[in-house]
């Protein structure tokens, strides 16, 4: 499909389309709220592969992903409050490193990793 060359991927119901620059994850999720989107969340094998595509694709370095350590919880949760569904952590991942890692990125291997919402990441949004 056209709008979805170069910089985007299908998977079933779901579209990722890179922004194609780095953002804070609050920037980010704004980003992705403003075009009507939100931060990936992907939820299976399948939506995980689509994505991990895109981030390689786009060979900026990792992207955010949607999901937040809730301190409350203690662990990842979707935007709106739910648990995970699948998880593809890196091995040792979530360390929470020095207690600052509440937010989650995509290496270009697909893996995830919890680092810190500060730091600059691609912004990839999903519809
Ligand atoms: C990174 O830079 P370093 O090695 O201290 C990463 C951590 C990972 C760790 C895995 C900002 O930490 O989240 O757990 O690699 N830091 C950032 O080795 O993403
Ligand atoms: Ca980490």
């Amino acid at each position: 499909l056209v709008e979805l060359f170069p910089n985007g991927r299908g998977v079933g119901q779901k579209v990722f389309k890179s922004a194609g620059f780095e953002k804070p994850f609050q920037e980010a999720e704004q980003v992705c709220a403003q075009a009507g989107g939100q931060l990936p969340s992907p939820r299976s094998e399948a939506e995980n592969h689509a994505l991990q595509q895109l981030v390689e694709f786009e060979n900026k370095g990792p992207a955010f992903l949607s999901m937040t350590l809730s301190k409350a919880e203690g662990k990842f949760t979707y935007p709106g409050g739910g648990p995970l569904v699948y998880t593809n952590w890196a091995p040792g991942e979530p360390n929470n490193d020095g207690d600052k890692e509440y937010c989650a990125e995509m290496y270009t291997n697909g893996k995830w990793n919890d680092t810190p919402c500060g730091e600059k990441r691609l912004v990839i949004c999903e519809f």
